[in-house]
């Protein structure tokens, strides 16, 4: 959806308890840390306005995900919409915490377009880990997502993550906007050619032009 503010679209935070979720939304979206913290009920909704490098602006809706068992099966109605996923897993307990965020990315699957942007983040990287990255990298590259380390912390790569979904959003955007013109360049070619019986030529000129292109509420 694209009103004045740009760009609206839905992001979830998910991944099991205590990787740091709302520790992430909370740095990006206030600038602020809090140890220790409550653990999510449900989930929380926070709003941030983005402006992209290219000067695209986009309203982030960002729903964070109670990581806890006893929600889990709340969470896909949460899912429902998004365009963008958050999946966080906890660098400093390692190899268990990542296989744990694939079994949280499977639920995603099952209520998401197979097309979603998708960010695996291995947050607390100012703790000391025995973790290999690569094999995140690869996981990542292997499924169409982008992989980063961050630190709700220190900041350390917070910022990153969500421009690089934004960023990844918008360029989807902008090209479904070109495919739905192009169609319509083409639709449009095909009607006149019919009126004036010059199908071929319509498509052929009109054909070169495609280069044209719940939970709890706050705002941050
Ligand atoms: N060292 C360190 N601790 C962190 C970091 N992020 C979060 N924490 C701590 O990890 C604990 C859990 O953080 P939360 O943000 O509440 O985790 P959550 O994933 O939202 O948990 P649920 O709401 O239960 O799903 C808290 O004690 C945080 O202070 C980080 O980057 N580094
Ligand atoms: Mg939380």
């Amino acid at each position: 959806m694209m009103d004045d503010g740009g760009l609206d679209v839905k992001a979830v935070i998910l991944g099991a308890t205590d990787v740091g979720k709302t520790s992430l939304t909370m740095r990006y979206c206030h600038g602020t840390f809090n140890h220790p913290t409550s653990a999510t009920i449900g989930a929380s909704f926070l709003q941030k306005r983005i402006v992209l490098k290219d000067g695209n602006k986009m309203t982030l809706q960002i729903w964070d995900t109670a990581g806890q068992e006893r929600f889990r099966s709340m969470a896909p109605m949460y899912y429902r919409n998004a365009k963008a996923a958050i999946l966080v897993f906890d660098l400093s307990k390692g190899d268990e915490s990542f296989e744990k965020a694939k079994e949280w990315l499977e639920d995603l699957r099952n209520h998401v377009e197979p097309d979603i942007v998708l960010a695996i983040v291995g947050n607390k990287c100012d703790s000391p880990t025995e973790f290999d990255f690569e094999v995140a990298n690869s996981y990542a590259q292997s499924i169409g997502a982008t992989a980063h380390k961050s630190s709700a912390l220190t900041g350390v790569g917070v910022e990153e993550i969500f421009q690089d979904v934004a960023r990844r959003l918008m360029a989807k955007h902008i090209e479904s906007q070109k495919a739905v013109r192009n169609k319509q360049i083409s639709a449009g070619g095909s009607n006149r050619g019919a009126r004036t019986g010059s199908k071929g030529m319509g498509n052929v000129r009109l054909d070169s032009s495609k280069g044209s292109s719940g939970g709890q509420k706050g705002c941050c």
